[in-house]
């Protein structure tokens, strides 16, 4: 309500009214007082920064979103499992082998789950770790350069869905099948059975990647488990520090409509993975060695170029020998997220069409594995009783319970699919506190630190699936909505939305001056050893080798070296070397040339970097550079005379001649 208005109404109103008025406000002002309150809450003013980086994984975009929180403001894109024409990610030469597999050269993946890395159960900043569902791989994304740094491929999995989740000192990330797959003894993944034989032949995997000091990742140990589908992990901490849990559904090992016949069982199970003695033995050499073909691709950063290795064996331990690794926690319907508390003591699950929530108590299943009080074993691995492991079950927690996150004063909060909310409750007396609407559909949850063992409890940001009328449309596709809801009263109270892209599974946020003092601005150029670099325009060069041309090159604000260049034919393959010799923050060159069936370089300062053109029409070919670096960037441009297959042009080049 504007002031004037608000005055002639004074003016206007018997006395009583106004009395009332000054009492109680009026409606409208209370609404206009806690949105301008919301506003200012989220207000990043010009220039400031956020309080938070937070990550949103792009689902079937196959990357990863930066945002800041509170503003919600879109920061930046860093690519991981799919290629992304704007800075040449998956079509440079440097960094085509980031994207080999088994399975060949893989230009998408299906990104759901970052997790930063931790040191004593707390987020530290130095990695960000994702995993990719359908192609099964982890990768690490180094928070200094927020690059992807590291691709692992998982073998002998299929739908890497519960992953990639950290223990508390980053000791591992896990993995995990979601769809089970035929495995025989010899073969972890024999191929050629009849889908029919399911029960028979289809069995699951649980992976541990060991993850050393300098980040390199390596698949340590896989635990064979029974053939139902793995959907979601995380890792203890404090006294459950040592144990990972992951939950399962699909106990009923059905290979078709899902829907109905993987919702037959009352309970299926979270399985509680003793991964510190697991360790042992595979450090043992318990378990055997078997086939599980799998690529590791990383970054040299001596020459910011990747490489992939080939790693032909995989160490699988089976539950059935080697006793206490694993034991099954019946959990009701189907469960989908496994949280564990900060404490480390509440293991809580989200059973999609379960009308409570489950807390498993981790003191209680110590006892009852000590009591060895078990109602069953399944292909060697005892199930837990119930009753004996239960710390309580929320009631009324909403329809369709998804994912838990946890504030630093006790609480739990949890997304209710169906009935689009998120619900606050009690971890010691499992009551519910508080509740409040979502718009629509909330997937994962996120609260700076809220799955680790320090949650920065201020904001949740709710990851909804469905967004439908809360923004402007844009025909049938529209991004989806996250929310970010003040956590720090008693009542929760929603601040903004903001629209996120790809599909945003899981997210996590970390306090941004942890990250921020370690930010790479340049790279040095005397550091930069890559074979095809050029370290002053003197290097710049063309040199042909039988039908394939090298172009060394150089950008300088605000001109190629060179920039002219003859000799080039049809059928030629061009490699352009593209070294930036900028040395300062924020100053890329691009370089794109017409027609070429590949995507634009950005050359960040003191990097090299490598695309290829194969010419196949003659003519006079611009070049020029796609990012605008100075007053003079229309100017940074360039021509490729191209002749026909059997001219004797010879190859020239030059700047300013
Ligand atoms: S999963 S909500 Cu990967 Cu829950 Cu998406
Ligand atoms: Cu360099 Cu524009």
């Amino acid at each position: 309500m504007k002031p004037a208005k608000y005055k002639t109404l004074l003016w206007g109103l018997p006395v009583v009214v106004i009395l009332s008025l000054l009492m109680y406000g009026c409606p409208s002002q209370q609404q206009l007082g806690s949105t301008a309150d919301a506003a200012q809450k989220v207000y990043v003013a010009p220039g400031e920064y956020d309080e938070f980086y937070g990550f949103m994984s792009g689902g079937y975009s196959g990357q990863l979103s930066v945002y800041g929180i509170p503003s919600g403001r879109h920061l930046y894109t860093i690519p991981v499992f799919s290629q992304e024409a704007t800075n040449a990610y998956g079509y440079s030469e440097e960094s085509k082998p980031m994207l080999n597999t088994t399975h060949g050269f893989v230009p998408w993946g299906d990104s759901h789950h970052p997790e930063l890395s931790q040191t004593d159960g707390v987020p530290d900043g130095r990695w960000i770790f994702i995993n990719e569902n359908n192609t099964p791989r982890i990768a690490r994304i180094n928070l200094s350069t927020f690059t992807t740094d590291e691709i692992i491929e998982i073998p002998n999995s299929a739908g890497n869905h519960a992953s990639s989740f950290v223990t508390p000192n980053t000791e591992y990330v896990s993995a995990a099948t979601r769809f089970s797959i035929p495995m025989d003894d010899e073969n972890l993944n024999n191929e050629d059975v009849p889908i029919s034989e399911y029960k028979e032949h289809f069995k699951g995997t649980l992976s541990f990647i060991k993850v050393n000091d300098e980040g390199k990742m390596e698949v340590d140990f896989q635990i064979l488990v029974p053939g139902f589908n793995y959907d979601l992990s995380h890792s203890g901490k404090g006294p459950s520090d040592g144990w990972a849990f992951f939950t399962s559904y699909n106990s009923e090992q059905a290979h078709t409509l899902l829907e109905v016949n993987a919702s037959k069982n009352d309970k299926d199970f979270i399985a509680a993975v003793n991964w510190r003695k697991a360790a042992e033995y595979a450090a043992a050499g318990e378990g055997r060695m078997v086939k599980g073909k799998h690529y590791r691709n990383y970054v040299d950063h001596n020459t910011h170029t990747s490489k992939s290795e080939v790693i032909e064996e995989v160490r699988v331990l089976d539950p059935s020998e080697l006793e206490g690794i694993i034991y099954f926690l019946p959990t009701p319907k189907s469960p989908h997220g496994v949280d564990v508390d900060p404490s480390g003591q509440y293991i809580v699950a989200g059973g999609k069409p379960s009308t409570v929530i489950p807390v498993h108590s981790f003191e209680k299943m110590e006892q009852a594995i000590e009591n060895e009080d078990f109602e069953g074993e399944i292909d060697g691995i005892p199930v837990l009783n119930y009753d004996s492991i239960l710390h309580g079950e929320v009631e009324n927690p909403g329809l369709g319970p998804l994912h838990t996150e946890f504030d630093d004063r006790g609480n739990a909060y949890t997304t209710a699919f169906i009935s689009s909310e998120i619900v606050k409750w009690d971890l010691e007396t499992t009551q519910v506190v508080d509740r409040i609407a979502t718009y629509y559909s909330p997937g994962h949850l996120m609260i700076p630190g809220g799955d680790s063992r320090k949650p920065w409890g201020k904001y949740l940001v709710s990851l909804n699936k469905i967004t439908k009328d809360r923004y402007l449309p844009t025909g049938p596709e529209l991004f989806h909505s996250a929310q970010l809801i003040d956590i720090s009263g008693e009542k929760m109270q929603l601040l903004l939305d903001f629209p996120t892209e790809g599909e945003p599974h899981y997210a996590q946020a970390i306090p941004a001056d942890i990250v921020r003092q370690n930010q790479v601005k340049f790279y040095k150029l005397e550091d930069n050893n890559h074979p095809d670099a050029v370290k002053a325009e003197d290097e710049t060069r063309v040199v042909r080798d039988g039908n394939e041309v090298h172009v060394y090159m150089s950008t300088i604000r605000t001109h190629f070296a060179p920039d002219n260049i003859e000799g080039i034919k049809v059928g030629d393959k061009v490699y352009f070397h593209v070294t930036n010799l900028e040395q300062d923050w924020d100053i890329p060159h691009g370089f794109a040339v017409k027609g070429m069936n590949n995507s634009e370089l950005l050359v960040m300062p003191g990097e090299t970097r490598t695309i290829t053109w194969e010419p196949k029409q003659v003519g006079v070919i611009p070049f020029y550079c796609t990012d605008f670096c100075s007053a003079l960037h229309q100017e940074m441009q360039g021509y490729v005379r191209v002749s026909p297959r059997n001219s004797n042009v010879e190859i020239s080049y030059g700047t300013g001649q």
